[in-house]
């Protein structure tokens, strides 16, 4: 049978939306194929490239995925599974806003591990007519530092559209965040045709009601193509090994071979010199936090997924 090669626009419950030469088909797994020894809740997500076969009409059956260049992923606690995010992409947009919801730099620190090393990640935080604290612009400062790229935002005023235009044009951008800090919001200031679905704040919680549901590739138009995602509480980050966490730690780099033992995994070894560094404030002592805290749930993974 002919197979046609299409792109993955949208996946609910193992059916996924996929558009080839302008046409969307409705397709399902054809048997086994996908499924790898690597048992992801999702194997296929927005952005896949795919080879299917047509059923009947508009129906058919992917038979394999192709080309693809990088995903991001994340474990699935209520799944116990890992799960794709979105695929084939240029740059993460790491969205968050400063008071509604709170700035969560632990959240940013999770995105910025879990992304893929081709390619870039631009951190947004948008809001900012809600007003910045200097907490937060010492935390975004940080990140500066590091060597991420940081800009403010409003989807409320426009401040800060243009320069995210700029920074996304010409390449597949994935925007990421907990639910509420406007990330569709965001995306229809950029692309007012793609009249994406915005949510109200819960008042008792401060956050999001997750009005994103699924992750959604956007057709091209003005050099703009977007995954809108939903919102997440955690990043849970998977796929590489807890010994390896440091090396994702850029503000870890001065101080990892400083360490009396080697190997050392920098969560309890005596006369650890990132540890110490966090001590004397050289490391931010919450990004040592989130370090440790990732490592952990690392381990915990190892332990789920064999
Ligand atoms: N003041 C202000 N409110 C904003 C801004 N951007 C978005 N909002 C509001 O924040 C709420 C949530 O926006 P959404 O765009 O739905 O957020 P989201 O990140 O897509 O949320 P999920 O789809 O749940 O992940 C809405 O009430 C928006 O109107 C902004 O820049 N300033
Ligand atoms: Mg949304």
């Amino acid at each position: 049978m002919e197979e046609i090669k299409g792109v993955i626009k949208t996946g609910i419950n193992n059916i996924y939306s996929v558009e080839s030469d302008g046409v969307l088909y409705e397709c399902r797994i054809k048997g086994k194929v996908l499924k790898t020894e690597k048992k992801y809740y999702n194997p296929i997500a927005a952005g896949d490239n795919v080879l299917f076969e047509i059923e009947e009409g508009q129906n058919g059956l992917i038979t394999a995925i192709i080309d693809r260049k990088n995903t991001l992923e994340r474990w699935n606690n209520k799944r116990n599974a890992p799960q794709i995010i979105a695929s084939n992409f240029d740059v993460i947009v790491c969205v968050c806003s400063p008071v509604s919801p709170p700035f969560r730099p632990r959240f940013v620190d999770r995105v910025l591990v879990a992304a893929p090393e081709n390619c870039e990640v631009l951190i947004v935080l948008n809001k900012v007519d809600q007003g910045l604290d200097e907490d937060v612009e010492d935390r975004l400062a940080e990140y500066q530092e590091m060597g991420y790229e940081v800009l403010l935002s409003s989807a409320e005023t426009g401040e800060g559209v243009d320069e995210l235009r700029e920074f996304i044009e010409d390449r597949r951008a994935v925007f990421t965040g907990q639910s509420g800090v406007g990330k569709s919001s965001l995306l229809n200031v950029l692309r007012p045709d793609l009249n994406l679905k915005v949510g109200e704040l819960s008042e008792k919680y401060n956050r999001g009601r997750h009005t994103t549901c699924y992750s959604i590739l956007s057709d091209k138009k003005d050099d703009i193509e977007v995954i809108d995602t939903p919102g997440i509480r955690e990043i849970e980050v998977f796929g590489i090994k807890a010994e390896d966490l440091q090396f994702y730690f850029k503000d870890f780099k001065n101080y990892i071979h400083e360490c009396k033992f080697t190997g050392c995994t920098h969560v309890h070894e005596p006369k650890c010199a990132v540890k110490q560094a966090a001590l004397d404030g050289e490391i931010h002592p919450d990004r040592y936090e989130s370090y440790l805290r990732i490592f952990q749930s690392l381990k915990e993974i190892e332990g789920k997924y064999k």
